[in-house]
């Protein structure tokens, strides 16, 4: 079975898979930027938001590495984490329960969206 994980939009360089990730860099608005696949989930997560040209990243277990070309070129590695469980707390989906979580959640605070609008705070 074949399936397609990259945008078929873009040019996607280099893929590397270890275990259930894929990693692969392409081209976002002139530079290149690392993504990663997870075939668990099925999801797609962009690893690097820089001027810079991220390329040729690989990545095993937890670690994904890739070449970061500066002013010079510098090798940069990041841990990939894992949410553990869904959090029902957690709104904005980045498993750690914080602020944005209370803010997103302060401003729907005594909202009702009950039809017909009567209906609410009975
Ligand atoms: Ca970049
Ligand atoms: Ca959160």
């Amino acid at each position: 079975m074949i399936t397609p994980i990259s945008s078929p939009q873009a040019e996607s360089i280099n893929p590397k898979a270890c275990g259930h990730y894929v990693v692969w860099h392409r081209s976002v608005n002139g530079d290149d930027e690392v993504f990663i696949y997870d075939i668990t989930t099925a999801q797609t997560l962009r690893i690097t938001d820089s001027d810079n040209d991220d390329r040729y990243a690989t990545v095993c277990g937890s670690n994904i590495a890739w070449e970061c070309r500066a002013d010079t070129t510098q090798i940069r590695l990041a841990e990939r984490t894992v949410c553990m469980s869904k959090m029902s707390a957690g709104i904005d989906g980045n498993c750690q329960v914080d602020f944005n979580d209370f803010a997103a959640w302060a401003a729907q605070w005594m909202t009702c969206d009950l039809q017909p609008p009567d209906a609410c705070w009975k």
